[in-house]
């Protein structure tokens, strides 16, 4: 991989791969399998690029959505050998899955299901240099909507957050986006990530990132693979906690000193 591609992703947190997928079968799968499915779920007008709320009602959304993050073809992407080798060019040691690779499916118009500014670590816990591949399956701009991201932010430890839900405090219950938020204005520039089908995003899991809007006709398809490494003592001396079984309040990552933190 690129020196310069390589520098970037440890300074500023992230990086954009063009073309990684150019050549590969492994999207033309997912998009495939998914048709089937949404033909099975809406019928056969269902199309990947197009959206119709007619054809697409909210229920049909949902099952759908709910449907992708069991897709076998997600799991071969999951496993992609390439992916792996560019982790490791980007310096993890030993690379495997967090349980909690998906698909999202942002529809034209729907900020309901929009992430706000979050660190993925307080969810998914994980390696210090933990990583989320984010792989647009077509246009992500401005119009399609994408991610924003601040560069250098993974480098600051853990930011300060609240508990926004009623759940309890208890070792081995999980904490989701509906349960944490961060307690801190986001004052730093953002960069609106722009990319298209074939590149993959990679960022690390430190990053302060949000969604942005789809205002185009077409819905966002997008695949999160996500990543630690068992190379990186600070997980493997902390027995691997990941965020489908642990909860952030049970762990003192570097630069963790909110309030909240119970243990
Ligand atoms: O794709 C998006 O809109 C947000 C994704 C995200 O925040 C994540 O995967 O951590």
């Amino acid at each position: 991989m690129d020196n310069q591609l390589i520098e970037q992703f440890h300074r500023d947190g992230f990086v954009v791969i063009r073309d990684f997928f150019k050549g590969q079968t492994a999207l033309d799968e997912v998009r495939t399998e998914i048709t089937e499915i949404g033909r099975l779920i809406a019928g056969e007008e269902f199309r990947f690029d197009a959206f119709d709320r007619n054809l697409i009602t909210q229920e049909k959304q949902s099952l759908l959505y709910d449907r992708l993050h069991y897709l076998p073809s997600l799991s071969r992407l999951s496993g992609n050998q390439a992916l792996y080798d560019a982790m490791v060019a980007l310096g993890m040691k030993h690379p495997v899955l967090m349980g909690c690779c998906n698909m999202r499916y942002d529809v034209p118009r729907d900020a309901k299901h929009l992430f706000d500014w979050h660190q993925d670590s307080i969810y998914l816990l994980g390696s210090l240099n933990a990583v989320t591949i984010w792989i647009p399956f077509g246009p992500v701009d401005e119009r399609h909507g994408s991610i924003e991201v601040v560069p250098g932010s993974h480098a600051r430890g853990i930011y300060p957050f609240k508990k926004i839900s009623d759940k309890p405090i208890m070792e081995n219950i999980p904490f989701l986006q509906r349960d944490l938020a961060i307690d801190c204005e986001v004052q730093e520039t953002p960069v609106a990530v722009k990319g298209c089908l074939g590149d993959i995003v990679v960022f690390n899991q430190m990053i302060l990132h949000r969604s942005t809007p789809n205002s185009s006709p077409r819905p966002r398809w997008t695949a999160q693979i996500r990543l630690s490494d068992l190379g990186c003592s600070w997980f493997t001396a902390n027995k691997c906690p990941t965020g489908d079984r642990k909860n952030i309040f049970y762990y003192s990552y570097p630069g963790f000193q909110h309030p909240m933190r119970k243990v």
